[in-house]
C-alpha cells in the first residue's frame, strides 16, 4: 500500500494522505539554520548545533506523535481547522504534502477554503521562510482568521526537557511592531535570540502559551482559535510562545498570500551593542533581515537560489538506466539523503533528538563516500577535522562534538576499527580530487596546538594502530567493539545479574576482530595506492595487507564463510561450531571488499553462504541464528530481541557491502537484486509494512526472526545512505572514480542492455553510453573516449570544463 508517489519532474515526494504510518520528514536549511519538517508540519528548527542553539519546542515520543511544529490555524464564521492537518486533525477534502529538496510544501482544501504553505530556509540566511497561499473557491465572500502558533525551546534542548525549577523562570519576550522577539538567557549576554514576524498587519498576538492555548488544553483546540481572538499575552517565565493572528477578507476566487520569517539572530559579542544586563535587545539587524525575507520578490529569488544550488549539486552524476527505482535514488533522493547525513551527521532525525550524539569518526568517515563528488571542498575540511581528533596512539575518539570540533571524552576511545576509517575516506577523497597536496597537510593530534604532523603521516599511524593490537591468533584486536558497536566482546561481569563492564586492551581484552582484519587489509592497499602517487615506497604497505590475508585464511576461514571474531576467552564468534550467531555478514563484505579469498574461490564460497543463510526478501540480515537470550561474553548485541538492530536485523549499512562484493565476483544480477531489496523506492508499494519514508533508507529493517519482519526504523541519518550510493554508482553502474582516472567497469543485471550516465570529474565532464547485449552477463569493458580506443579500462583525467564522450561496449 502506498501513501503518495514520487514525481521525478520536480523531485518531490508527494504524500496524498496525512496519516502516514509514521510522520514522513524533511530537511530544511543546508548551512547552518536547520530544521526537520514532517507531512503534517510537525518538527522542530535550530541554529547549528540541535542541542544549544534550539529554536523551538518539538515532543519525541509523545503521544499523539509528531507533536510541536510550525502550526497554523484558518477559521472561518463557524470552525477552524489546521491546513497541514495536525494539530487539529481535520478530515480535509484535499490534502496533499510535496516534500522537496530542502522545502516543503503542504496544501489542502477545506470548506472552499484552499490553503498552501511553503517551508525553506534561503541560501546564506538564518532563518526559515513560511509563505501561507489562501484561496477563497466558495461563491461568496469570507472573513478568515489565520493565526500562526510556534513554541520556543530556552536554547539548551536537554536543560529545557529537565531542568523546569530553572526554567518556568527565565523566559522573557518582547512585542515590537508586531514581531515577536524571544530573548529568554539574553541578559547573560548570550547574544542571541530568536524572532517570528508576519507580513500582515496583526489583529492580535499571544506570546504565553497558556493563554493561546488556554489551561489543560492541547494544540488541537487552542482557546485563542476557538474564540477567534488573542489575548496580547506577554509571557514572564514559564512557556514563550509565538502566535500572530491575521484577518482577510477573500472575495469568490481571491488569492492572498501571508508571509512570517522565524529566525535566529547573534550581535556581535560587543559590550557597545549589548551593554551587560541589558533588557532590551538590539534589533537593528534582525529587523533589516526581517523586512526582506517578508517581501515576496526576496522570497521567490531566494526559493529559486536554492533550487539552482541543488541543480549544481545534483549535476555531479545523473544516470539513466532501464530501472526507474535506481535513477530516481541516484539522481535525486539517495543523493539528497547523502547531503543531509552530511549536514546532520547523526544528530536530528525523528530518531535522534538532537541532544545525544556528536559525529562519529567511522560515521563520518563513511558518509564522505556519498557527498565528497558533489562538495569536495567541504569534504577535505571535513577529513581534516575528522584527521585533528585522531589520538596520538593513532586511536581515535569515537566521537566528537561539532561545535568545538574536539573529541568527546565521555565517549571516549577504544573502538579499534575507527582509525581505519580515515584512510578509507580519504582514499576516497583523493580519488575524487586528485588532491595529493591533502596529504601533505599539518594535522595535529587530540587538536593539541605544536603535535602537528601530515595527514600522511596520520594515515601512517593508523595502520599502525591495527599492527601493534593484534591478539592470539594475529587478527586484530577489537577493542571495545568494531564496526558492529554492539558486539563487546570483552565484556564480562565478576557478579551474575551485574552490569557488564568492558575492558580496554591495556587491561587485557584480548577479543579479535575478523572484520577489522578484512578492513585492514583493504586499508592498507589504499595507502599503498596512495604511497605509490606520493613517489613513497608501497611495499610495506603491501606486504602488510598480504600477511593479514594470509592470516585471515588461516585464522578467519570457517570452512564456508569468514568468520567474525574470537571472543575474550578465545572462543571463535560466527562459525558453524557456535548455536547461535554462526554466520555475520560483516567479515564476508569486508574481506572481500579487501580481495581476500577473490583467488581460490573462498570469496565466492562466502558470497554462496550470504545468500543461502542471511538473505531475506527485505535484505540481508546482519547474522543467523539470532540470540535468543542475553549473553554476557557478546554484550549488547544479544540485548536486542531476536530480529532488530544488531541482532539479526537487516543492518541496511551492511547490504551494500554485499552488493559491491558480488559486483567484485562479476554476478551483476546478485548485486542489483540485493539493490532492489532494499531501495526505498522499490518498497513503496509495501508502505503499511515499511512503515517509513520510502524516499530515503532507513538504518534497519526487522530482519526474520521479529515478528514485524519488513519494518524499516531509524530512517534518514545512516551510512547506509553513502554505501548504497557508492555501491550503485560505483560498483553496479561501475562508474569508479580512481587514483589514475575515472574506471568504467558496470556489471549490471544480465537482462539490460546498457545505460547512460553523466558524471563530473575533476572538473571535466564524462557523457557516459555502455551498451551490452540484453540478456548476457557480461563484464569484460571495451572502452572508447572521443572515438579513440582506451586501454585498461580507466578513463585518463581530461582537462577542467571539456566534455569527453565515452563509448562502453560489454561483452
Ligand atoms: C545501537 C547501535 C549504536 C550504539 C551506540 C546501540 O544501541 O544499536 O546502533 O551504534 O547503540 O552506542
Ligand atoms: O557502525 C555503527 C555506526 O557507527 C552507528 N550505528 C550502528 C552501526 C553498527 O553498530
Amino acid at each position: 500500500m502506498r501513501f503518495g508517489h514520487f514525481d521525478d519532474e520536480r523531485r518531490e515526494y508527494v504524500i496524498d494522505r496525512p496519516d502516514t504510518p509514521l510522520p514522513w520528514i524533511n530537511y530544511l536549511g543546508t548551512e547552518a539554520y536547520f530544521g526537520i519538517i514532517s507531512n503534517t508540519a510537525g518538527g522542530y528548527s535550530f541554529y547549528r548545533d540541535a542541542r544549544l542553539r534550539r529554536l523551538t519546542r518539538y515532543r519525541y515520543n509523545n503521544a499523539p506523535m509528531d507533536l510541536g511544529g510550525r502550526y497554523l490555524y484558518l477559521r472561518d464564521e463557524e470552525t477552524f481547522w489546521s491546513p497541514t492537518w495536525q494539530p487539529t486533525q481535520t478530515e480535509l477534502d484535499d490534502y496533499e504534502c510535496r516534500h522537496g529538496l530542502s522545502y516543503t510544501r503542504i496544501a489542502s482544501r477545506y470548506r472552499g477554503i484552499r490553503a498552501e504553505t511553503l517551508y525553506f530556509v534561503p541560501l546564506g540566511e538564518t532563518l526559515e521562510v513560511w509563505r501561507l497561499k489562501v484561496t477563497n473557491e466558495r461563491d461568496t465572500a469570507v472573513t478568515l482568521s489565520a493565526f500562526s502558533s510556534i513554541e520556543f525551546c530556552l536554547w539548551d534542548a536537554q536543560d529545557d526537557a529537565t531542568n523546569y525549577q530553572r526554567n518556568f523562570s527565565t523566559g522573557q519576550v518582547e512585542v515590537v511592531d508586531g514581531v515577536i522577539y524571544h530573548k529568554t538567557e539574553y541578559r547573560e549576554r548570550r547574544d542571541h535570540f530568536a524572532y517570528f514576524a508576519c507580513g500582515e498587519p496583526l489583529a492580535g498576538f499571544d506570546t504565553a502559551r497558556e493563554a493561546f492555548l488556554g489551561p489543560y488544553r492541547s494544540w488541537d483546540r487552542p482557546l485563542v482559535v476557538e474564540r477567534g481572538e488573542s489575548t496580547g499575552s506577554i509571557a514572564h517565565g514559564w512557556q514563550p510562545h509565538g502566535s500572530h493572528h491575521v484577518k482577510l477578507t477573500l472575495q469568490p476566487g481571491e488569492t492572498r498570500e501571508i508571509g512570517f520569517v522565524l529566525g535566529y539572530w547573534e550581535n556581535p559579542r560587543d559590550a557597545k551593542f549589548d551593554p551587560p544586563g541589558s533588557q532590551t535587545i538590539n534589533k537593528a539587524g534582525a529587523q533589516a533581515k526581517i523586512a526582506e525575507w517578508l517581501d515576496q520578490a526576496t522570497v521567490d529569488a531566494g526559493f529559486a537560489a536554492l533550487a539552482a544550488r541543488w541543480e549544481e549539486l545534483l549535476g555531479g552524476l545523473r544516470v539513466q538506466t532501464p530501472d526507474t527505482d535506481t535513477d530516481r535514488m541516484v539522481n535525486i533522493w539517495n543523493a539528497y539523503q547523502n547531503m543531509v547525513t552530511f549536514n546532520m551527521s547523526r544528530s536530528t532525525s525523528l530518531y535522534e533528538s538532537g541532544i545525544g550524539r556528536g559525529m562519529g569518526f567511522r560515521d563520518s568517515n563513511q558518509d564522505l563516500l556519498g557527498f565528497v563528488h558533489m562538495i569536495p571542498e567541504r569534504a577535505r575540511e571535513r577529513i581534516l577535522d575528522i584527521a585533528a581528533t585522531q589520538l596520538p596512539t593513532g586511536g581515535a575518539y569515537h566521537q566528537y562534538q561539532p561545535l568545538t570540533k574536539r573529541g568527546n571524552n565521555d565517549i571516549g576511545s577504544g573502538f579499534n576499527d575507527d582509525p581505519l576509517w580515515l584512510i578509507l575516506g580519504v582514499s576516497a577523497y583523493v580519488k575524487e580530487t586528485g588532491d595529493l597536496s591533502i596529504l601533505d597537510e599539518p594535522v595535529p593530534f587530540d587538536n593539541a596546538p605544536g603535535s602537528e604532523q601530515s595527514l600522511y603521516e596520520h594515515l601512517k599511524l593508523s595502520l599502525r594502530y591495527t599492527l601493534e593490537r593484534l591478539g592470539p591468533h594475529g587478527l586484530p584486536l577489537i577493542g571495545r567493539a568494531d564496526w558492529n558497536d554492539c558486539l563487546n566482546l570483552n565484556c564480562f561481569s565478576d557478579t551474575p545479574g551485574e552490569p557488564f563492564q568492558t575492558t580496554e586492551n591495556a587491561t587485557g581484552g584480548v577479543a579479535e576482530s575478523v572484520f577489522i582484519a578484512g578492513q585492514f587489509v583493504l586499508a592498507a592497499k589504499e595507502l599503498a595506492g596512495l604511497a605509490l602517487q606520493k613517489g613513497d615506497d608501497p611495499t610495506g604497505y603491501q606486504n602488510a595487507a598480504e600477511k593479514m590475508a594470509g592470516t585471515i585464511a588461516e585464522h578467519g576461514w570457517d570452512g564456508a564463510w569468514f568468520r567474525r571474531a574470537y571472543d575474550f576467552h578465545g572462543n571463535v564468534i560466527g562459525s558453524a561450531s557456535n548455536d547461535e550467531g554462526q554466520i555475520f555478514i560483516e567479515p564476508q563484505g569486508m574481506c572481500v571488499m579487501g580481495g581476500v579469498g577473490l583467488e581460490d574461490g573462498t570469496a565466492a564460497r562466502a558470497l554462496t553462504s550470504v545468500r543461502e543463510r542471511l538473505a531475506t526478501p527485505h535484505g540481508i540480515v546482519l547474522q543467523q541464528p539470532a540470540f535468543s537470550s542475553y549473553r554476557i561474553e557478546l554484550g549488547e548485541i544479544s540485548s536486542y530481541p531476536p530480529g532488530y538492530k544488531e541482532n539479526a536485523g537487516i543492518f541496511c549499512h551492511t547490504n551494500p557491502w554485499l552488493m559491491i562484493a558480488e559486483a567484485m565476483v562479476g554476478n551483476g544480477d546478485g548485486a542489483f537484486d540485493y539493490y532492489k531489496r532494499i531501495n526505498p523506492s522499490a518498497r513503496e508499494e509495501l508502505g503499511d509494512l515499511h512503515r517509513c519514508e520510502p524516499y530515503v533508507y532507513a538504518q534497519m529493517i526487522a530482519g526474520r526472526d521479529a515478528p514485524t519482519h519488513g519494518e524499516a526504523k531509524n530512517s534518514w541519518l545512516t551510512g547506509t545512505a553513502a554505501w548504497n550510493y557508492a555501491a550503485v554508482t560505483q560498483w553496479i553502474l561501475g562508474i569508479r572514480p580512481e587514483l589514475s582516472g575515472l574506471r568504467i567497469a558496470p556489471v549490471i543485471p544480465a537482462a539490460w542492455s546498457g545505460f547512460s550516465a553523466v558524471r563530473r570529474f575533476r572538473g571535466a565532464t564524462y557523457e557516459i553510453t555502455v551498451h551490452k547485449e540484453p540478456g548476457a552477463a557480461a563484464t569484460r569493458c571495451r572502452l572508447v573516449a572521443d572515438g579513440v580506443p582506451v586501454e585498461g579500462g580507466v578513463l585518463p583525467v581530461a582537462p577542467a570544463g571539456t566534455t569527453v564522450q565515452v563509448e562502453a561496449h560489454l561483452s
